[in-house]
């Protein structure tokens, strides 16, 4: 029998044609572009940073405040601001490609045309190991934006997309759970081009300040993250991977330790990423990295890939 340790196994993942040496990635929106969490560890040592979803024009976001403190959670209300998609590839991806981290860049539009346009150049600038095409961001003005809540819609933008990347960039469709049947909308971007699914974005939530007796954010709503949304992210990884198994699934939604993320995996997914856990502990990505390789030797897995989805084995 082989005894398996931490030389001999295979903790690589794939989404798409993108390989991975490590399952663990940033989750877009919660590091910017990586610099501030590359003075805590080498950003080469996890999987990937997955950018901050980034729009054509700079963007100032909604009104403050921004952030609401949650029981378990957080609720976010940024609003997709950021630099712009021209001094984001100029600036942000060349300093990743030079630090060796593995870049999964994300883009949001407001129409079809913009994700059409950020794919166009996106598709020019090395060093990008795969695509999110952010379809599912809770805090735009218009509800109707939100084309991740409309199967019709999310084919459209990801159709559109897979036209201009041609065969060569994954796409990886970021979904919302904030639908009745998600596993449709998720075989409708996957029927669209789609090669991964992000699951899940932030929850749509609220809160109202007591003492003023007015909605405390800015924005009035948000995205709800942290540990309060993690059973949301197992149901809905476990739901899409028992629809589409042969899919590859970027799991996220309130990890914070080996443990949450082993549970995503045992779900059906194929790399985790973290967010919210990171702004309480910077080393967080790192931490739950090794404490996943850990539990994954101990129950006796051979690689990452043997334990993706287990949880739907029937007992034998
Ligand atoms: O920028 C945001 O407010 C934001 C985005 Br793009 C997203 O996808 N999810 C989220 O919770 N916030």
């Amino acid at each position: 029998m082989i005894s398996i340790n931490a030389e001999t196994f295979d903790f690589s993942t794939t989404l798409g044609n993108a390989f991975f040496n490590t399952p663990i990635f940033t989750a877009s929106g919660c590091a910017s572009s990586g610099k501030e969490l590359a003075q805590f560890f080498p950003l080469r040592d996890i999987g990937a940073v997955v950018t901050k979803s980034v729009m054509n024009k700079p963007r100032h976001g909604r009104p403050t405040p921004r952030m609401a403190e949650t029981p378990s959670g957080m609720l976010n209300s940024i609003g997709l601001q950021g630099p712009g998609i021209d001094a984001f590839l100029a600036k942000d991806v060349p300093w990743l490609v030079e630090e060796k981290a593995r870049v999964v860049v994300s883009i949001a539009g407001e129409t079809v045309e913009e994700y059409a346009t950020l794919a166009r150049k996106v598709r020019s600038v090395p060093g990008i190991s795969a695509l999110e095409v952010n379809i599912s961001c809770p805090n735009v003005e218009n509800r109707g934006l939100v084309f991740a809540c409309d199967p019709e819609a999310s084919r459209r933008v990801i159709d559109g997309v897979r036209r201009i990347i041609g065969g060569d960039l994954p796409i990886i469709a970021k979904l919302s759970p904030d639908v009745t049947d998600l596993a449709s909308i998720a075989a409708g971007v996957i029927d669209s081009g789609a090669d991964a699914l992000a699951l899940i974005n932030t929850v749509l939530g609220m809160v109202i300040n007591v003492d003023t007796m007015r909605p405390h954010l800015g924005g009035k709503t948000g995205g709800l993250s942290g540990p309060a949304i993690r059973p949301v992210a197992v149901r809905a990884i476990y739901q899409v991977h028992q629809a589409l198994p042969h899919v590859p699934i970027l799991g996220m939604g309130g990890v914070s330790s080996g443990r949450d993320a082993f549970e995503l995996i045992l779900a059906g997914a194929s790399g985790v990423s973290v967010g919210t856990a990171s702004f309480g502990n910077p080393h967080a990505l790192i931490d739950i990295q090794n404490q996943l390789r850990e539990i994954l030797i101990a129950k006796g897995f051979p690689s990452l890939k043997s334990a993706i989805g287990y949880a739907h084995r029937s007992e034998s």
